[in-house]
């Protein structure tokens, strides 16, 4: 037997400018289903070699950068962005450029944004003018969801058109913002047979918009007019009620089905109930950066600036346990994605809802610090290993929208949209230092191990030494493709997922061995019982501001005196996963009607 080393195929390289050929040696790269060490040559934004440097020869005249201790990670994928959005009365103040720059800073290389035709415009008019914004603007690549604002026979056929001729896969339907976005279910079951129809995969805004019009009615009624009362009209239940009927009416015509921003415990438990009774077969969800890093507690903030930068939908919860609650989900794959739903606006436009919450624009930062909160919550907080971070940051939206694997892998072939990521470095989040166009950041003063010390966006370097440097109009447009085999494979039967196996695929070289993987079994998860408004209403149990205290308060907002009654309730996810019927989900041990004696 010969013991001489193998012969290696060296590589020819050929020599052009440093400026489009980028040599990374020494890291370790993360891909969601191995870690490996390795080196990495790019040209022309390509992936061109993943390998030993013995098998490549380098020439002079290439980048070369040092990734020595570094991770290598495929660039951030945020699957939910709103930028310049027109939303109530205003239009969000990161625009195409700063909403980009902003996610390259933070390790983001691809956002999904939305169209969203008024009522009664047409797909294809919206369409063009949302590319008209955002083409011209664009530092990184992005694609777009649509949404499916009204509903009719031309809605269903330019649905048609976006699909073949605009690479548009993926339609949100909206089921809170009555009057405005919202469809009913006859409207979403036409949607969801239509997408079904066209190979696409439907999405849903999942809040109870009827159960929200009433609510606010008997909040305004009673003079809770401050930001408070946005939690308020869309308690958790009506948020778990949606993502429950969402996923029976997707199911009831075989489509699948991405549930955006999943914003509390009960809607997580929802969709991980339906995900295993359909056996993970078409329907995902995603979860916030907001709702990991931070919680509803502020909407109780005296200021009223401070509280109304919170405002989205659905809200932050109250209930503190639920960020490390939806890490978990995520961790344990009852959740695929995180997204920021970054949609920001300044104090002067929240101040539109001054003396009324419902005219608080919604929406809150989070393109930028994404990537941050998910590292320092989840792989720092011990949750989630670097693989399944890759996952949940970039592969899985990658999967699902059908861009893997030109995005979310590092690969031979693959984009060249890489990060090198310090896990040892820290930073500390503040308005006076992002690249939003805002003034306000949501998790102000949060200090996250994991930092984007390079970013490239297809090849170009467009972060180093901490400086920001990105191009206007770089980012391309990305075609997504119907029927992305990810999702349809598994729908159609042609491929199943085998046990607990996260993604399908095996998870040997994970870089951490030590990290266990998370057992949702082992957890008593706590979820506090939350009254009807109208029950606290009516029992008095609200102080009702008297004349002329709205102006006594330096927020303008109704005080509301008694503080939240936590009442003792228990939990078990794995005992409801593993009933068959249909109960409730919220196993309460102090019924409704019970003990509590105040509004929260
Ligand atoms: O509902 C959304 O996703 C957009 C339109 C507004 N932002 C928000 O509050 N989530
Ligand atoms: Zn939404
Ligand atoms: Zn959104």
């Amino acid at each position: 037997m010969s013991t001489s080393p193998k012969p290696v195929k060296k590589v020819p390289i050929h020599l052009q400018s440093a400026q489009n050929r980028v040599y990374i040696k020494n890291g370790q790269i993360v891909n969601h289903d191995r870690t490996f060490k390795a080196d990495i040559y790019i040209e022309d934004g390509t992936i061109k070699f993943v390998g030993s440097s013995s098998d490549i020869v380098i020439p002079g005249g290439v980048r070369v950068i040092d990734a020595g201790g570094r991770l290598i990670i495929p660039g951030g994928i945020d699957p939910h962005t709103h930028m310049q959005l027109k939303f109530g009365g205003t239009v969000a103040v990161d625009d195409f450029y700063h909403g980009t720059k902003a996610a390259i800073a933070g390790g983001t290389t691809t956002i999904i944004d939305f169209v969203l035709p008024d009522k009664g415009e047409s797909l294809v008019e919206a369409y063009d003018k949302w590319r008209a914004w955002a083409d011209p603007k664009v530092c990184c690549d992005y694609a777009f969801h649509v949404g499916i604002t009204w509903w009719s026979k031309s809605v269903a056929d330019e649905m048609r058109i976006m699909c073949e001729e605009l690479g548009i896969n993926s339609f949100k339907m909206f089921m809170a913002y009555k009057g405005l976005y919202q469809l009913n279910d006859t409207e979403l079951l036409d949607a969801f047979e239509r997408i079904r129809s066209l190979g696409g995969v439907a999405q849903v805004h999942a809040e109870n918009g009827d159960v929200i019009a009433k609510n606010v009615g008997k909040l305004l009624a009673a003079g809770i007019t401050g930001p408070e009362g946005h939690e308020l009209s869309r308690q958790e239940e009506v948020e778990a009620e949606a993502v429950n009927r969402a996923c029976i009416l997707a199911h009831q015509v075989d489509c699948p089905l991405y549930v955006v921003h999943v914003m509390s415990k009960s809607a997580g438990i929802e969709l991980a109930r339906a995900r295993k009774r359909y056996r993970n077969r078409g329907i995902f969800g995603e979860t916030l950066a907001a709702a990991l890093g931070t919680d509803g507690t502020h909407y109780q903030h005296e200021c009223f600036h401070h509280a109304a930068a919170h405002i989205l939908s659905p809200p932050l919860r109250p209930d503190s346990t639920t960020p490390e609650f939806m890490m978990k989900l995520l961790a344990n794959d009852d959740l695929q994605t995180t997204g920021s739903d970054n949609c920001t606006f300044n104090k002067d436009q929240k101040s539109l809802g001054k003396g009324d919450f419902t005219k608080i624009p919604n929406g809150v930062n989070g393109v930028e610090d994404r990537m941050s909160v998910v590292w320092e919550k989840g792989v720092h907080a011990g949750l989630l290993d670097p693989c399944r971070f890759v996952a949940v940051t970039s592969t899985n939206a990658a999967k699902i929208f059908n861009l893997y694997p030109q995005k979310g892998r590092i690969a031979v072939g693959s984009d060249a949209d890489i990060v090198i990521w310090n896990p040892n470095a820290t930073r500390t989040i503040s308005k006076d230092t992002h690249h939003h166009a805002c003034d306000f950041n949501i998790f102000e003063g949060m200090t996250c191990h994991g930092v984007p010390e390079m970013v490239l966006v297809r090849g170009r370097i467009c972060v180093e030494n901490g400086v920001v440097r990105v191009a206007e109009g770089y980012g391309r447009f990305l075609n997504t493709p119907i029927r992305p085999p990810y999702v349809y494979d598994v729908l159609e039967g042609k491929v199943s997922l085998k046990g607990d196996d996260r993604n399908g695929e095996d998870h040997e070289e994970q870089l951490n061995g030590g990290l266990k993987k998370v057992n949702l079994a082992a957890l008593e998860i706590e979820i506090p019982y939350q009254e009807p408004i109208s029950r606290a209403l009516m029992a008095g149990n609200v102080a009702m501001p008297s004349e002329g205290s709205l102006a006594s308060t330096p927020s303008g907002r109704a005080r509301v005196e008694s503080t939240r009654n936590q009442q003792e309730s228990t939990f078990s996810i794995s005992e409801e996963l593993d009933k068959s019927g249909n109960r409730a989900c919220i196993k309460v041990r102090n019924p409704p009607g019970g003990k509590s004696s105040g509004f929260w």
